[in-house]
């Protein structure tokens, strides 16, 4: 048995799975998951020493590679203070300072532990701030794990055909209303059914939870107008794309005219002057931590000073602002600023891109390949993907397949055709050129 096997034995006899997420489990490509013993940079080494160039970034926050030296030692020097005060401490200033300042539409900001506890405590506060009880999600829109959003979800819940989770009370899902993605006539509906009871429509402004998928160009502006117009709350969950696609992320590419599926970005970024597009309450995550746990929702002043202990809603964490967690958020922080390196992201997704669509047209096997930027997805089919229901046009067996052929040639991609695909600025060079050539040689296999 190798290494792998034999961990992967002993988790299953005290961990549901053998996993502590399921996506991680290979339920959906088949096989046993492998187990990591240490990252850097591209890299991931098994527990049995096998190099795999790695395209899951830890689900995001790897952006600029893993194990970076800024962020290990903006860890240790935080270290040897402490891990833990659950008191205010300098970090957390300096960190509220960062996202204010580079997501202009965030006036004030909450740190929590998740992208799951920055979803679920926007929506309460959504819900306490109009006084209204039903929310919108979209289908395949994945926000974490809390009651209300577990209807119709992507990533891991999807992927294992659960995307309603057992053990959700038919009273919280009555209160959800699910929505295809870039429908507009649907948004339509749901409001003229729904009267002046919509608290807020969540929304992950470019889809990276049941595959890769971007709006219609004027998708998003269209839902800012008839959420302004309805009293109704609009929020970004950019968990996963805040500051991997720009530094303002989704949004940030909104306010420079580049965010639909025909206008992807390529230009260098820079932070926004004051954003014409704004949603009400913004969700991150992932990047913000550095690798560390960690969530973060923040937005308008007025609607976020109804969070405790200045308003009505309540929303807590032991570990919220942790100081390990926002001296590696912000070194990651600061590195995007002095690297700016998001044109250098597209063009190496570009080149990703590229070589699966040329290696699928020799082969005369459908694809569709949607980029922007560092994020990606590979769907074997021949219809333009667009919504949930063509993302599951895609052949999930062919993709197993592929992902198999990588992973045997060294490259490791989302264990799931629901999942998005990620690089980071240690891709560039030989891990990228490698990962072509492999990606390539793996096409013509299946
Ligand atoms: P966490 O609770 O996993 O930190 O964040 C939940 C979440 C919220 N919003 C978006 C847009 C997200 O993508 C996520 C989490 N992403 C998944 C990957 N698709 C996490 C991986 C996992 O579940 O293990």
């Amino acid at each position: 048995m190798t290494q792998s096997e034999k961990l992967f034995a002993r988790a299953k006899e005290l961990i549901p799975g053998g996993v502590n997420s399921p996506v991680r489990a290979f339920r959906s490509v088949g096989g046993a998951p492998f187990f990591v013993k240490a990252a850097h940079g591209a890299t991931l080494t098994t527990a049995d020493d096998r190099e795999l160039i790695d395209f899951v970034c830890t689900w995001g926050p790897a952006i600029h590679g893993h194990n970076h030296p800024r962020i290990k030692a903006a860890i240790a020097t935080a270290l040897e203070a402490g891990t833990s005060f659950g008191t205010p401490n300098p970090y957390e200033v300096e960190m509220a300072e960062l996202i204010v300042r580079f997501v202009p539409s965030i006036q004030k900001v909450r740190m929590c532990n998740s992208g799951t506890e920055a979803t679920m405590s926007a929506i309460r506060l959504a819900r306490g701030f109009t006084r209204r009880d039903k929310i919108i999600k979209f289908s395949g829109c994945y926000h974490g794990h809390s009651d209300s959003l577990l209807i119709k979800a992507g990533s891991g819940a999807l992927t294992h055909g659960n995307p309603d989770s057992a053990g959700v009370p038919a009273s919280f899902a009555r209160e959800t209303v699910v929505l295809p993605y870039n429908d507009r006539a649907a948004l339509d509906a749901a409001f003229a059914a729904n009267p002046g009871e919509i608290a807020c429509v969540i929304i992950e402004p470019y889809c990276g939870n049941v595959g890769f998928i971007m709006p219609d160009a004027g998708y998003l502006q269209y839902l800012r107008e008839i959420t302004a117009k309805h009293g109704t709350l609009l929020i970004f969950d950019e968990v996963m794309t805040g500051f991997r696609l720009h530094l303002a992320g989704v949004q940030g590419l909104l306010n420079a005219g580049r965010a639909s599926a025909t206008t992807p970005n390529s230009e260098p970024q820079t932070p926004n002057s004051p954003p014409p597009f704004a949603p009400d309450l913004t969700c991150l995550g992932k990047i913000i931590g550095g690798g560390l746990p960690v969530g973060a929702f923040g937005g308008r002043a007025d609607i976020m000073d109804h969070l405790a202990p200045l308003g009505p809603v309540y929303q807590a964490g032991t570990l919220s602002g942790n100081p390990l967690a926002m001296a590696a958020g912000i070194s990651a922080l600061r590195l995007l600023e002095e690297l700016n390196p998001y044109a250098r992201l597209d063009q190496l997704g570009r080149q990703l891109r590229d070589a699966v669509l040329a290696a699928c047209r020799t082969k005369g096997l459908p694809v569709q390949v949607p980029q922007s930027g560092s994020m990606f997805s590979i769907f074997f089919t021949d219809t333009p993907v667009r919504d949930y229901a063509t993302a599951l046009k895609g052949d999930a067996k062919i993709f197993g397949r592929f992902f198999h052929a990588c992973l045997d040639r060294g490259v490791y991609l989302a264990p799931s055709a629901y999942e998005a695909g990620f690089l980071s600025t240690a891709h560039e060079g030989a891990a990228i050129a490698r990962a072509c050539e492999v990606l390539t040689t793996a096409v013509r296999e299946i």
